[in-house]
This record gives structure tokens, C-alpha cells and sequence, in this order.
């Protein structure tokens, strides 16, 4: 079991580049699989997740090279894929599972796919139902539910779904089968989930018909070779805010950060509990907005977080319950019960984890209040394997007297393998 320590700064100052949008890395090897021609990325994550991504597309067959941040697919169109002859396995990516499944389903060959415990234990039957609805034969644990899961593509059909969560993961797994499929796939969602796939898929030349919260397209369309250029991730660049919010004497800059307005949500937080922060440099990469965002340490007082806000910053909840157990008064997190399918039960691991670090934290039904003007303390935590977890941890670290000790912090490598580096860059400076 791999542990790290964090001990209280004095000062976190500079400026950072934060590593590429891990939603955005799996979409860019994905959608090169399946496009004809040679796709080249750039600012890809080279994070556990995403490499998980690649070393199931290169057993479909296709040829990926990966050197750090840079990836060349040599896409061979959708017929280009081929029968697995071993299992293809996902790790910890949930992204991986529901998107490729979507691919898969459209595909005429049998796969099996499996990923680690904490996979085994996320929902399934969200993309798997639907996907059978479609024609594809989908068969695993739990009827479908859980992996390992064995999938047999085929000729599929396409549908018109009402999806019960605000998920990108289903929308794209079946946006992705309806790519393939006849007629056409229609999504609705109950609140607008990120639209990194809608707008990439648009790069590569699919027509994408938005209409509210619903997304259509038609079957029969191929994909085109691109060039991607990947966005700061703005999930990652969360823990880098509310250190630089938190930390007296502080001021960090993070550069080329994506800020896609459907994942926008904890800047909207940050100003919202009063943070001092400012957006640079604004410009567009790759059909994505992105800017530099700097913040200083700053007095901040508690707010409701709940509705529409949820998906735009359900990834944030970990370091946002960190940053609102430094404010004055009470944080209110509701709607967001999709935290207990997460890596963890991502209610129970923040609660459970910040009260060890003398938080006064409680869970609800779908969120947690959290009361704010804690006096943090040292204290050995777990990130039970989820990374978001294991960094937010690391972020009260920083603030708490006494060490905070993080049993297995090597889950951090799934998203943001330079953290820890990243830490120290800005304590040095
Ligand atoms: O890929 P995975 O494991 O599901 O990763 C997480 C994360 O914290 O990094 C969730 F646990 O992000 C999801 C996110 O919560 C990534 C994602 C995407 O790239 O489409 C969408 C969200 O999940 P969902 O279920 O709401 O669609």
C-alpha cells in the first residue's frame, strides 16, 4: 500500500500548469479509433484512466502510440475494429467502461469486458439496458448490472431515451451505438451533464443536433481524422483553487484551463463563498473554452449548492466539502446523490474521512452539510482507491496542524499523476 504525507505550509505561491481534461483525453483516443485516418493529441492525461483507454483500443486492433502527452491513432474507420482475443480491462475508469461499451455494441463481435473492485461495483444497467434496448446482447453479473460484462455487437436500432440521471457517460455511450445504428438516437437528461462528446464529436465531423436537454444524431455517419488539443482539466485544477483559496498567504495561477460552462460549476462556487479570483487570457482550444485562473487566499462564508449546479461540479464535491469546512457558516450540498457511484460512495468517504481531521461534517439522503470554521487536525486517512479522495485529503493537509497521513495515495495516478509534485513546485517558490 503506497502512503504519502502531507504536512501544514506556510504559503502556496506561482504558477502551474495543470495536466489534460481526463474526460476530454478518453473521447480524443476513442473517437480516433473509430475515425478514418490518423488523429494526433496533444496535452493528452498520461494518467492510469486514460492509459486504460488506450490499451483496450490497441487489443480492438487499432495501432496507438503514446509518448507522454502526445498520441497517434491510426484510426481505420468503425470496420476497422476487431475481435478482442484477450479481456479488455478498464482499471478504475468508469468513462472507459460506459463510453466503449456504446462502441462495442454496434460492433458484430463478441468482448468481455472487466475492470478493477471499485468498477465491479459501479452501476452498469444505466448504459447496458438501453444498449440492449438498441440489439445489442449484453450479458453479466447482477443481469448486466456489474462487470465482468460480455457484450456481442451487432446490427442495432436507434431510440429515443429518457435518461433518469444527468450523466455524460450514458448520453455518450448511446450517442456513440447511435452512431451506428439505424435511424436515429435521441438523449434527454434531466439536467445538462458535460458536452465534451458532443462538441468533439462535431470536430470529427458527425452533425450533432442539440435541443434543450436533448441530443440527437443520426446512424450511418463516419468520424474524420482530427488534431486535438486538450484543455487543462479543470477537475484537477479544483484541488490547486481551494489550496490557493485556503492557504494563508497564497496566490496560484493555473494556466489553460478548461472551462467548459457544463463543467464550470466550482468557479461559479468559489466566487459564490466570496473567493478573490480572476480569469486570464480567455481564448478557445480545440472547440473548448479555456483561461488561466489565478486566486489568492481569501475570507469566505458558506452557500447551498444543489439543483443544475450538481453536474457542472459533481467531481468537485470531495475538495469543495474541504474548502466549505474553511468558511464561515454552514454549506448545504444537495441533489447529488450520483456521489454514491462513484469510485467510492464519494457521501460516506468525505464524511467519513474530513470528521477524522476535525471537520464537524454530516451526511444527508443526497449530500452533506458541512459547518464551516474548522480547526483542522493530523490524522492517518484512506482514500479507499479513489483519487479525487486521496487529493482532497491532501489539500486539508496542507492546512491541518499535525501530519495528514494518506493510505493508498497511489490511487492519485488515475487523474493527476504530477500532484504531489505539483505541491511542491508551488511551497517552494
Ligand atoms: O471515469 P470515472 O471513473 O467515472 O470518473 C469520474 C471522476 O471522478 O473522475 C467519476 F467518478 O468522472 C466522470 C464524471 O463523474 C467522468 C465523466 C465523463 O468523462 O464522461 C462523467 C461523469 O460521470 P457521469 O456518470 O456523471 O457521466
Amino acid at each position: 500500500m503506497t502512503v504519502n504525507s502531507v504536512k501544514k505550509v506556510k504559503s502556496l505561491n506561482g504558477t502551474i500548469r495543470v495536466p489534460g481534461d481526463k474526460s476530454i483525453s478518453h473521447r480524443a483516443v476513442m473517437f480516433g479509433a473509430i475515425a478514418e485516418g490518423t488523429t494526433t493529441v496533444e496535452g493528452f492525461l498520461p494518467g492510469e484512466d486514460c492509459l486504460s483507454t488506450i490499451a483496450c483500443f490497441q487489443k480492438l486492433g487499432v495501432n496507438i502510440e503514446q509518448d507522454g502527452e502526445r498520441v497517434t491513432i491510426e484510426g481505420k474507420g468503425w470496420e476497422g475494429l476487431e475481435e478482442p482475443s484477450d479481456i479488455l480491462d478498464v482499471g478504475n475508469s468508469g468513462t472507459t467502461t460506459r463510453l466503449m461499451l456504446g462502441i462495442l455494441a454496434t460492433r458484430p463481435f463478441h468482448s468481455v469486458v472487466i475492470g478493477d473492485d471499485s468498477i465491479a461495483k459501479r452501476p452498469m444497467a444505466r448504459v447496458t439496458n438501453p444498449l440492449r434496448k438498441m440489439g445489442a446482447e449484453i450479458d453479466g453479473r447482477n443481469e448486466g448490472n456489474f462487470t465482468p460484462l460480455s457484450i456481442r455487437g451487432g446490427q442495432t436500432k436507434g431510440i429515443t431515451y429518457q435518461s433518469k440521471v444527468a450523466s455524460a457517460q450514458v448520453k455518450s455511450c448511446l450517442l456513440l451505438a447511435g452512431l451506428q445504428s439505424e435511424g436515429t438516437t435521441s438523449v434527454t437528461e434531466p439536467a445538462l451533464s458535460r458536452d465534451h462528446t458532443e462538441r468533439m464529436l462535431e470536430a470529427y465531423g458527425v452533425t450533432v443536433t442539440r435541443e434543450g436537454l436533448t441530443v440527437s444524431v443520426e446512424g450511418g455517419q463516419a468520424l474524420k481524422a482530427q488534431h486535438i488539443v486538450v484543455p487543462g482539466d479543470v477537475s484537477s485544477a479544483a484541488f490547486f483553487l481551494v489550496a490557493g483559496a485556503i492557504v494563508p498567504n497564497s496566490e496560484i495561477t493555473l494556466q489553460g484551463v478548461g472551462l467548459n460552462p457544463t463543467r464550470s460549476g466550482i468557479i461559479d462556487v468559489l466566487k459564490l463563498m466570496g473567493a478573490s479570483l480572476k480569469l486570464t487570457n480567455e481564448t478557445m482550444v480545440g472547440g473548448e473554452p479555456i483561461a488561466d485562473v489565478t486566486i489568492k487566499t481569501s475570507e469566505l462564508h458558506g452557500i447551498e449548492i444543489s439543483g443544475d449546479l450538481i453536474p457542472r461540479l459533481i467531481d468537485e464535491i470531495p475538495v469543495i466539502a474541504v474548502l466549505a469546512s474553511q468558511a464561515n457558516g454552514t454549506t448545504i450540498i444537495k441533489d447529488a446523490e450520483e456521489l454514491k457511484v462513484k469510485e467510492t460512495n464519494r457521501i460516506d468517504t468525505v464524511v467519513s474521512e474530513l470528521t477524522k481531521l476535525g471537520v464537524s461534517i454530516q451526511a444527508t439522503e443526497d449530500g452533506m452539510i458541512i459547518n464551516g470554521g474548522a480547526l483542522l487536525k493530523g490524522a492517518t486517512v484512506n482514500s479507499y482507491g479513489d483519487h479525487r479522495i486521496g487529493m482532497a485529503m491532501a489539500i486539508a493537509g496542507l492546512i491541518a496542524e499535525g501530519d495528514v497521513t494518506i493510505e493508498r495515495s497511489d490511487a492519485i495516478a488515475v487523474s493527476y499523476p504530477s500532484f504531489f509534485e505539483h505541491i511542491s513546485l508551488l511551497e517552494e517558490k
